[in-house]
């Protein structure tokens, strides 16, 4: 299977320099491989008139030329002709041979389930609380791995390119993972094996456990689509994201959990809201500005339940972080703004001083000196941002090599680690922050060359892990030792690239993604 290598090779003009051939023959040689034979999207985002609606030619044109800052799509400048940008631009807004349709009827022929076997324990010796699951992209993989042995217990075969998160039932028994072509998949970590698949849409980004275990939200940017799911892939409900008039559509960018409130936080990318979906049977009525919402709601009994809340926003908001509270949205636009939004009074209460491109998604919060704090690193700044969040003041930028893309730390730890992985200066180093002199203290760097980044702790963060992001058999895990910041193991993988503690996770801790 082609990869986004080649993608990157193309782009580098390896392939022989294609000049004024047919858009088609063009698409298919340099853009298939990421976006698909079909365009329906892979590793990259469908590009169909239906997701690329808001860009006219000329600005498609550019991102061909000149690629995307901070995403994986790379510059054709050097290996297709000035002519060709246009050409495939206007091509791209052509409508799609077979027209992207995903509804409840697709999504139901799709599912394939099995009970799960009836197990008093894991087949396994490892504590349950303490595995990782490891995505490798290198072949498509789910590496189940023992966080104190740091022993590989299964490789499990996934759909295409699993992004983001997976998310564990609350339990720990079950992970879930969304693929970008749509697929969902549950795997049962104490048998090591999967359980249910379902596709619920054509190009999905991300998807969310509810903390009481019994709904699956999945966020898709094709079709428009907010899929809820019971735990057992079943398709529940499809909310299509609208404006309140329902004329105009919204890509879904990212759907969170948002456990104290019992409810999903969704992030719209083409329209100036956010939703907020409670999964409590009893939740109050969404009045959201509509009379007719509100009267149905009330007919129906359930008033709230698995309703969307409009909260309205001054900008589209599609990056996000939560305070511990998940009271406050903490969200950042693509123009480099970001606000606070309290979802009780459902509106941005403040603004963040925060220049550049903040990457909210990928801050961690820690204590310090009484206060509590919150990083995050910038895709267009080399600083890592430190902003108290009792009255949203920056604290400190602290100067790192290139600009910073995650970062994690854990409750035991003295340290935040900063990875630099979409810099060509910085990506084979992790940078060390000192959380009590938020001081940059050292740069791990085992291998030079080799991109290095996305740590994750073991559950009493005595140990991190991190990614050498390279296929195999250059690829691995490296493990960290937290108090010493010696490098005490690698492990051999195919290009891994997140990976996730079944503890961590579940307990909430401050110094990882939910
Ligand atoms: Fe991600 C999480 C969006 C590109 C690796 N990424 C997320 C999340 C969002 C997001 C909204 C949070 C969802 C969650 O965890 O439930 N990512 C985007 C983009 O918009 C962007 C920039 C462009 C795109 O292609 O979609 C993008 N992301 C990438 C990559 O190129 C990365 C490095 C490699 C890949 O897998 O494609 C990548 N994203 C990740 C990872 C996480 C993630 C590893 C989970 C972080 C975590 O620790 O929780």
């Amino acid at each position: 299977m082609k990869s986004l290598l080649a993608c990157l090779i193309a782009a580098l003009g390896v392939v022989p320099l294609a000049r004024s051939e047919e858009p088609a023959v063009l698409y298919a040689r340099h853009c298939a491989s990421c976006h698909g034979p079909d365009r329906w999207g892979r590793l990259g985002p469908a590009l169909l008139p239906e997701s690329l609606e808001r860009l006219r030619a000329p600005q498609i044109a550019a991102v061909i030329r000149d690629g995307r800052p901070a995403t994986q799509m790379p510059s054709f400048a050097g290996t297709l002709a000035e002519e060709d940008f246009a050409a495939l631009a206007t091509w791209l807004l052509r409508p799609a041979a077979e027209p992207p349709q995903w509804d409840e009827e697709h999504i139901r022929a799709s599912r394939e389930a099995q009970p799960p076997r009836p197990l008093a324990r894991p087949i396994h010796e490892a504590d349950p609380r303490n595995l990782f699951v490891v995505v490798e992209q290198g072949d498509h993989h789910l590496s189940v791995l023992d966080g104190d042995r740091f022993t590989v217990l299964a490789r499990l075969p996934t759909h295409f390119a699993v992004h983001g998160g997976p998310k564990f039932s609350p339990d720990g028994r079950f992970v879930y993972t969304a693929s970008r072509d749509g697929w969902v998949e549950k795997f049962d970590l104490w048998a090591l094996e999967r359980v249910a698949q379902v596709r619920v849409g054509i190009n999905a980004r991300n998807l969310a456990v509810s903390a009481d275990g019994r709904f699956v939200a999945v966020a898709n940017y094709l079709p428009h689509t907010l899929v809820i799911l019971d735990a057992d892939l079943e398709p529940v409900k499809i909310l299509t994201a609208t404006s309140r008039d329902g004329k105009t559509e919204s890509r879904v960018s990212a759907v969170y959990d948002a456990a104290p409130r019992r409810s999903f936080v969704v992030a719209l990318k083409d329209l100036p809201q956010l939703w907020e979906v409670s999964y409590d049977e009893h939740a109050a009525p969404v009045y959201d500005g509509l009379v007719h919402d509100y009267r149905m709601a009330e007919a129906l009994g359930r008033p709230g339940f698995l309703h969307p809340r409009r909260v309205d926003l001054d900008l589209v908001l599609d990056d996000f972080f939560f305070d511990p509270s998940y009271r406050r949205v903490l969200g950042a636009s693509r123009d480099g703004r970001a606000q606070v939004i309290d979802l009780d009074v459902g509106r941005p209460v403040a603004e963040l001083a925060l220049d550049g491109m903040p990457h909210l998604g990928s801050g961690v919060v820690f204590e310090r000196q009484g206060r509590t704090l919150m990083a995050s690193t910038n895709l267009q700044r080399p600083v890592l941002s430190v902003i108290d969040l009792d009255d949203w003041h920056t604290v400190a930028e602290v100067p790192l090599c290139g600009q910073g893309f995650f970062v994690r730390t854990h409750e035991n730890s003295r340290y935040a680690f900063v990875d630099g992985m979409m810099t060509k200066e910085c990506r084979d180093g992790i940078q060390v922050l000192d959380k009590e002199t938020l001081q940059i203290v050292a740069t791990l760097r085992p291998e030079p060359g080799k991109t290095f980044a996305h740590v994750e702790f073991t559950r009493d963060g005595r140990h991190a892990l991190a990614s050498v992001m390279e296929p195999a058999p250059d690829g691995a895990l490296w493990v960290i030792d937290t108090q010493t910041l010696q490098l005490v193991r690698r492990i051999p993988m195919n290009k891994p690239i997140g990976k996730y503690n079944v503890a961590n996770k579940l307990e909430r801790s401050g110094g990882t993604s939910h």
